[in-house]
């Protein structure tokens, strides 16, 4: 009996066909009440996603107390929801692994990580005030005017923004740069220590090591770090040409006094709050004046274009590709021009709403090239929500974080080519010669090589301090290691650990995580490769028809094809999204180097030819944690970097020491 038993079971697991009724329907019915259970908590989770979402959003399109206290009760309720669904979702631990349909149990997997949520209450709402203060402190940031200082009001946005893009005088420059440091960064260091104490709990309450670990989750890789490692050693030499052409061309500018031969660039003369993109010196840098030049600004300032006209343009080159248009309520709710009379959040964000027709951009858009190409990174990530929008919530994501940054951009390559802004009227004439063509690659090599080093940067140096690799008390000077290590920077003016200039880029009092941009700015070419292909554009044998000429423009195969990609939301592991679109599984920076090739070549000539050092130097000391000394100017004004380093292990020199740091004290 016990023989014939066996046998059949033995039967049953070797031939499917075989298998017990009672047995096949057991697995069925689980597949099916699993299928239901995550409907549930699908629409529920959407509904609770919509009231939470619209809170912050009032929040940060209009910064009152009374939108404030709106927004951190959703929070809290909407952390509640999130906890009990994963209640309910540990209670299939054991079953779900089981499931035989892939995309149920990519969903478990995914719930099963509950984030910020799993703190306990008192600790999760002091974590979500600290990041809602902290990015209040930076979108309600005001400084004084350099050649008026009585007047106070300059914001980030527009006012500085343009400072830094227009203004070539070395003073007022460092003056806004070292203001918006002291008027940010400073004023959230504290905020800060409490904010990475709490989000490690929060981490390690979900089995990972520290918020850097959690951060690298989505991206379900366990070389990741290393292979971006390598991605960097590869671009790095690129840079590294760029970056001696242009400390070149700033010396003719600002003189050798201020821009030395073999040191790194004063961070403030790249016309970038945080020189992550060098496009607005490109009037200082382009390497063949008599040739046109490819920043159309003066055009669409002189064709009266707007922020509508901008954003209908930018929603023009989606349609040309067969993607889909932006639904009414995007033209409805969507903040496109800053409003006057009320602090909000101004940089620029897309939203989902989590309800399938909701959609909105919030940016207070300039009529200038750089914000052309902004408005279609924005759109990008609408044209993503818009095309997994029927997909269950957890999917409702990019392939990777990484995939979500590229989509716009990939577009704006297209945008950026002298042949397209020709089409559209923003260019006069296509001058189809070597010089003009370097022109052309130099202005994208200022925005899209230069982004790089940064792009890695703040999350190199964000690990570090979510890990403890560095301390409290190096975490400015650890800053200004990576500035100066990867970008080849260095600040207007000594920076000590009273500073905390990482808070004066949005990402960091923002908690957003950063190196999905640096993923973007690689995958973004290898799907623009793609695409140029498919659309006939490209094509490696014919010098023709090289990359960094090719515009996608109206091709419904290219858009069928990126469109394809997005609509997997994170249903797929990102390399099989890549590889549909590509062919290939892997991140790849030689698609970079392709495009800048002819570029890489002339700059690799011509410092050869004016004998520029490549790399950088310094005997500087950028950065110390010793004490700084303040001047007896009042604080307001004058930043304390204006001091200068004291003390230095002598006795005397300790003393001194000891005293500053108490007039420190007093005077904050
Ligand atoms: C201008 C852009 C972000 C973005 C905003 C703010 C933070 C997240 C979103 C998300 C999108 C999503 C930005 C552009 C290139 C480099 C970087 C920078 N703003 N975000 N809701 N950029 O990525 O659009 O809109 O994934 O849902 O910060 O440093 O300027
Ligand atoms: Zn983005």
């Amino acid at each position: 009996m016990l023989v014939l038993w066996l046998c059949l079971l033995y039967g049953a697991a070797a031939d499917p066909q075989h298998t017990p009724d009672h047995v096949r329907t057991e697995s069925e019915q689980l597949e099916e009440d699993a299928r239901n259970f995550l409907h549930e908590l699908d629409v529920k989770g959407s509904e609770e996603c919509t009231v939470a979402t619209m809170t912050s959003w009032n929040y940060a399109s209009d910064i009152t107390e009374k939108h404030k206290k709106e927004k951190a009760a959703a929070e809290l309720k909407y952390a509640e929801w999130e906890k009990e669904a994963w209640e309910r979702v540990r209670k299939w631990n054991g079953k779900w692994e089981t499931l035989s349909d892939p995309y149920l149990k990519r969903q478990f997997k995914f719930m099963s990580i509950l984030g910020t949520a799993a703190l306990p209450k008192h600790d999760l709402e002091k974590y979500n005030n600290l990041v809602t203060e902290m990015s209040t402190v930076y979108s309600t940031a005001k400084i004084c005017d350099y050649k008026n200082p009585r007047s106070c009001k300059l914001e980030l946005e527009p006012d500085l923004t343009k400072i830094l893009r227009t203004s070539r005088d070395y003073d007022e420059l460092e003056h806004v740069w070292k203001m918006w440091r002291y008027n940010t960064g400073r004023r959230i260091r504290d905020h800060y220590k409490l904010f990475v104490r709490l989000a490690n709990k929060a981490a390690k309450l979900n089995g990972f090591d520290n918020m850097g670990d959690m951060w690298l989750y989505p991206y379900e890789s366990d070389t990741f770090r290393d292979d971006l490692a390598e991605l960097w050693q590869q671009l790095n030499p690129l840079y590294q040409q760029l970056h001696a052409y242009v400390r070149r061309k700033l010396r003719q500018k600002y003189g050798e006094h201020y821009v030395t031969r073999r040191g790194p660039i004063p961070a403030h003369l790249l016309g970038n709050m945080w020189a992550q993109n060098w496009g607005h010196i490109y009037d200082l840098a382009i390497p063949f004046p008599h040739k046109a030049s490819l920043d159309v600004t003066p055009q669409m300032v002189s064709k009266g274009y707007t922020p509508r006209r901008m954003f209908e343009l930018s929603e023009e080159f989606f349609v040309s590709l067969n993607l889909t248009r932006m639904p009414p309520e995007f033209w409805q709710h969507s903040i496109i021009e800053k409003p006057q009379g009320r602090d909000l959040v101004c940089h620029a964000s897309a939203w989902d709403f989590c309800n399938a027709k909701d959609f909105r951009i919030k940016q207070c858009t300039e009529v200038t090239m750089n914000d052309l190409i902004t408005v279609h990174h924005e759109m990008g990530h609408v044209e993503y929500f818009l095309q997994y929008q029927n997909l269950p919530k957890a999917f409702r994501d990019g392939a990777n974080p990484g995939f979500h940054e590229a989509v716009g951009d990939v577009l704006a390559l297209s945008v950026s080519t002298p042949k397209h802004l020709l089409k559209i009227g923003l260019l006069n004439e296509v001058q189809d010669d070597p010089e003009a063509d370097i022109n052309f690659l130099l202005s994208m090599a200022l925005s899209k090589i230069t982004f790089l080093p940064f792009g890695y940067l703040i999350d190199l140096w964000r690990w570090d301090v979510f890990s403890g690799k560095t301390l409290e008390n190096d975490w400015n000077c650890a800053w200004w290691d990576l500035r100066y290590k990867l970008q080849g920077i260095k600040p207007p003016v000594q920076r000590s650990e009273y500073d905390f200039d990482p808070g004066a880029k949005y990402h960091i009092p923002g908690n957003t995580p950063y190196i999905r941009y640096f993923v973007s700015f690689v995958v973004q070419f290898q799907f623009h490769k793609a695409l140029c292909i498919k659309a006939g554009e490209y094509d490696p044998l014919d010098p023709s028809k090289p990359l960094h000429k090719c515009d996608i423009d109206h091709s419904t195969e290219a858009g069928n094809a990126l469109g394809d990609m997005l609509q997997l939301g994170s249903s797929k592991e990102w390399p099989e999204a890549l590889e549909i679109l590509t062919g290939t599984r892997k991140m790849d920076a030689s698609v970079i180097r392709e495009y800048f090739k002819p570029l890489e070549l002339w700059l690799a000539k011509d410092n050869e030819r004016h004998g520029e050092f490549i790399g950088w130097e310094t005997d500087e000391i950028l950065c110390t944690s010793e004490v700084v000394k303040k001047t007896a100017k009042s604080e307001e004004g004058v930043a304390a970097s204006d001091g200068v380093v004291v003390g230095g292990g002598s006795a005397p020199g300790s003393l001194l020491l000891i005293f500053f740091t108490l007039l420190h004290f007093v005077q904050f």
